[in-house]
Parts: C-alpha cells; structure tokens; sequence
C-alpha cells in the first residue's frame, strides 16, 4: 500500500480554477480516470489518475483557485508501493490536456484565403486518433478538425477560422508532431485577409468558449438519432480514459448522452448506452420499432437554479411512465377532433335523474359516451382492433371492452368495462361509478385491468376544450372527452344556444387511417346527437 498525492501539472498559465472534482473520498478509480477539470484563462483541463486506487482525500473543491503543484487528491494505490510513482510530480507531468487546443493552438499561416492548420504544441507526439472532417466539408469556427491522443493526453484541434476543407494532410493512426501540417482550409470570405492576420491564435476568450458549451454538445445529440457512423466524435465532451473504452467497443461517442456536469461524457454513460442498446437490441421486433437509439435526455441539478423536493415515483408511476413511454414511441399517433351538440341529450339525462336515483345509480354524460361509442365501434371493427405482435395482422375483436381513465391519488388507472354494448345505461352507470371507487381505493385487481379493445379519456369538467390522448397500445384508439360547454350554433336561421362536447379521437395510423377515424367519429357524433339512433 502507498499513497499517491496528484499535484496540478503545468497547465502552461499561472492559475486555474477548479470546474469540476470528478472523484470523492472513497471511490475506487482506475488508471486514467478523470480526477479534476481546470480551466485556466486560456484553456481547459482533465487530470486524470496516474494509478488505480481508493481516493482517500479530494483537497480541492470546485471553484478553488490553484496553479502548478498545488495537492489536488491523494489515493492509496493497492499492492507493492515500489512499481507506483514516488509522490506527485509524476502524474503531474502526465496530466491530460482535453481541450486547450485553440489556446495554443492550430498554428495558422495564410497563402491568399487558404488556410494552413498545422498541429500546436502538444508537448510531444501523438497519435492521430480521429478525423473529423472530410474534404470539401463546410466547418464552422471551433467545430473540431482533429483528435490526437499521447500516451497520457487527448486532445481535439479546433478550426479558427469557418471555411472549407480543401484537402486532409494527416491519416488516423498517423503520428503527428508539432508544425505537422493537418489541412488545408479555404476561408470563406477573407480572400482579402492579410496573411498576418490570421497568423494569431485564436483568442483565449473564444478557446473558453469551445470548452464551456459541452452542454450544447449534449443537446445536439437530439438531431442525430440514428446517424452511428457518419458523426465525429471530436465535439463530445469526454476524457481520454472514456474515448478510449469507446473505441475500444467501436462506438461513437456522439451517440452517449453525458450526464456529467456540461453534458461530460463518462465511463458510466458508455456503459448506460451500450446496455441500453444491447436490450434494444434482444427485444422483439414489434417493441424495438421504436426505442432503439433514443438519446437520454441529459441529467440536470436543478437545485442550481432554486429550492426542490424530490420525491421517488409510486411503482404505478413507473408503471405509467413506462407504458405511456411506450405507446408513445411505437404509435404513429393522429388525432381527429370533433364537438358534439349534446343538448337533446342532456334534456334526456335530467329527465332520468329520479329513476336513477331510485335505482342507487348515478347518471353522468359518460355511460351515454359508452353505449353510444360500443355501437360506433360494431360498425367500425377496424377502430376495435390490434395489431398483431409480428405486424403481418390485424386482430379484430367480437367484443366491446372498453378502458377508463380513472384519476386517482395514486396515479392513473385504466379499469376496464367488460361487454359494453350489452349492458343497459344504468348498468354502464353503476359499473362506472364501481370501478372509479375502486381505483380510488387501490382494490382493483388485475383482471380488472385487462382486456381493453378502445379506452375513453374523460378529463369532464377539467378538460378545457381539447387534448390528443396516447392510444393504450395494442388497442389502435382511444377517446378523449373534454368540457361540455354551451356555445352559440348556426342552425340555418340563427345563432342558438347549444351544449357542445368537445371530443378528440387519437389512432394508430398504422391500423386507422383518417377516413377510418373520420367515419366513425362521424356515426358517434349522430348517435349522442340524436340517442335515439343507438337503437336503430
Ligand atoms: N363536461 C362537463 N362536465 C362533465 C363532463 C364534461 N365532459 N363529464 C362529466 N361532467 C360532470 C358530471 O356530470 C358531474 O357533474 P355533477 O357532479 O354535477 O353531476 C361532474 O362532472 C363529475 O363527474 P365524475 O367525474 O364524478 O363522473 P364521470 O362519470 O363524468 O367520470 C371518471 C368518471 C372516473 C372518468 C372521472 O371521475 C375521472 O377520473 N376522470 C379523469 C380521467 C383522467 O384522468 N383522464 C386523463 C387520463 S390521461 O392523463
């Protein structure tokens, strides 16, 4: 056992603050491991581990001031103290340079508005490990040109100037040197530009800027879902020790969402992604459609920006997240939208109100939805169907199941009204009223779940005008039903006074498509207009 004290190394300017303490007291780290990132005036460092070990003390906190040699971490090293280095200067003089390129950086001559980019000083060779750019691509100021990698060091060569590429002078795999020159740019715009001009390095304020927006990086990850090979890794923000591991498995860093402060990428975002892709990868083809590739949303603090309570999610949150995650993914979602007059409905629904009552039942708009919606749904088998598991079928259901959004304390509950068009309203009402109550009271039991061949949303008086409900796959549609309202109607003479219902139909539109949807909110629509229909 010995002790390992890790100094800053040279970082070629006076002071540095400290951005970020990658480590804490009692971690085991590896080799190579980030330790700390400084960001000096003119660039921006990782120190990585020297050694594998425990971290026995982090002496730094971020924020701190510090320069060449002062004590950043100590860490016990396992086994015999003698193959370790002494004390610190070691690694110091090892440390990893991530991104200080443009400080430094690509030394720059000019022939007319060609551009030289030439590799700055990287104290020593090292390995070209990665071109970002091919010839005749358009880049932009600080998009990077290049990846070199040392023994010990990685760091990406910006472009100062925004041009095209003209032609690539080093190969990957290619040993480089400083003055080696990389390629060549055409500048666009600045034919005029004196070649001393753009001799200067590019300044230490816009270097700042390259290395503080990795979390733009990460939000750029959006865009490119599904694009494995034709991205650069050289604008991730990561170390040395996780590009590594990331080549190593041949994968794109581009693709990992860092979850570190500034979208930094770590070892245990790769590993994430790489399990994540592998169980994309084992699950049926009909559930992969859609989840393979999703980039994670990057990981905020939000208590950087003000007080929060975190609160873990219910098992039936995470049941809900889960599948709305799901359905969300796998369904090409439309949503048709209609308002409904109601009016001779509800005249109806008042008269039934004492009948109801004597019956212990009572009589919302809802079981007129559902008796309305099995008719509609006999007649529109396709709207009461699934897709089967493989996708070569369709499964059209004998039998109206319909789900029902119940709001609970405990979250949303789907339980299910078996044979809908074979009971009578005051059925349909005391079941309805059943089931929300045992929703509410968490006693439903699982069958009681199951089974659904269409879900209604009835979001009542909370559902202002309109909503697109997320289809309860492998059912292909579901109902939303908003606020009953009275509105002024055009019936041909005048403007009336009328109770409108605002509903809105999401499907699956690989199963329904929009005459589909729009025959069968059609036949609904006349059959809550005038109920008599229902019995024709
Ligand atoms: N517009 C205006 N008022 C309506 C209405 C509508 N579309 N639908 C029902 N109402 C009225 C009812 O008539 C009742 O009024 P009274 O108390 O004056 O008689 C009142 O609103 C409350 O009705 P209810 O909610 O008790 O009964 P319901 O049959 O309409 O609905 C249920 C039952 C379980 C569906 C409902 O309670 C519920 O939980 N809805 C929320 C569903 C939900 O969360 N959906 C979102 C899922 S996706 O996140």
């Amino acid at each position: 056992m010995s002790v390992e004290t890790i100094k800053v190394p040279d970082i070629g300017s006076d002071a540095a603050d400290v951005i970020e303490v990658c480590v804490s007291a009692g971690d085991i780290i590896e080799a190579e491991d980030s330790l700390v990132v400084l960001e000096s005036d003119k660039s921006s460092m990782e120190v990585p581990s020297p050694v594998g070990g425990k971290v026995i003390a982090v002496l730094v906190s971020e924020d701190d001031s510090v320069s060449e040699g002062s004590v950043l971490i100590e860490i016990e090293v396992a086994g015999e103290s003698s193959s370790a280095p002494s004390v610190a200067e070691a690694p110091v003089a090892e440390a990893v340079i991530e991104k200080p390129a443009a400080v430094e950086a690509p030394v720059v001559s000019s022939a007319s508005s060609v551009e030289t980019i030439k590799v700055p000083d990287i104290g020593g060779e090292a390995e070209v490990i990665e071109i970002c750019v091919s010839v005749g691509d358009e880049v932009a100021e600080e998009d990077s040109l290049v990846v070199l990698e040392s023994e010990k060091s990685s760091m990406e060569v910006p472009s100062p100037k925004a041009g095209i590429v003209e032609s690539i002078e080093i190969k990957e795999g290619e040993t480089a040197n400083e003055g080696d020159v990389i390629l060549t740019l055409k500048v666009a715009g600045s034919a005029a530009a004196p070649a001393g001009e753009i001799k200067s390095p590019t300044p230490a304020a816009d270097a700042k800027k390259t290395i503080q927006e990795p979390a733009k990086v990460a939000e750029q990850h959006q865009p490119v879902i599904g694009m494995t090979e034709s991205r650069p890794t050289g604008n991730v923000y990561a170390g040395p020790a996780v590009r590594k591991m990331a080549r190593e498995v041949g994968l794109d860093l581009v693709m990992v969402p860092g979850s570190g402060p500034r979208g930094r990428v770590s070892k245990d975002d790769v590993k994430a992604f790489i399990k994540g892709a592998l169980k994309n990868k084992t699950q049926p083809a009909a559930q992969a459609t859609g989840g393979a590739g999703i980039p994670k949303v990057p990981e905020i603090d939000f208590s950087k920006f003000g007080d929060v309570d975190i609160q873990k999610l219910s098992k039936m949150g995470k049941l809900t997240s889960a599948n709305m995650h799901r359905a969300w993914l796998n369904v090409p979602h439309v949503t048709n939208f209609d308002d409904i007059d109601i009016t001779d409905l509800e005249a109806f629904r008042a008269t039934l109100k004492k009948d109801a009552e004597k019956a212990g039942v009572k009589i919302t708009p809802l079981p007129f939805l559902l008796k309305a919606l099995a008719v509609a749904l006999k007649a529109n088998p396709i709207v009461n169907s699934s897709i089967s598991a493989d996708g070569e079928s369709i499964v059209y259901k004998n039998y109206v199941h319909i789900g029902m959004a119940v709001d609970t304390p405990a979250g949303l509950m789907v339980p299910v009204i078996r044979d809908v068009d074979k009971k009578t309203l005051f059925e349909l009402a005391a079941e309805t009223t059943e089931l929300a109550k045992k929703a509410k009271e968490r006693k439903l039991k699982p069958q009681e779940m199951q089974g659904a061949s269409f879900s209604i949303s009835s979001l009542g008086p909370m559902g202002g005008t309109g909503f697109t409900p997320i289809v309860n796959t492998p059912e292909v549609a579901i109902l939303g039903v908003s606020k009953l309202d009275t509105k002024p109607v055009w019936n041909g003479t005048e403007f009336v006074p009328r109770k409108m219902l605002p509903v809105s139909l999401s499907y699956d539109h690989r199963a329904v498509n929009g005459a589909d949807a729009g025959r069968f909110l059609m036949m609904f629509n006349a059959l809550l207009a005038d109920i008599r229909r229902m019995i024709v």
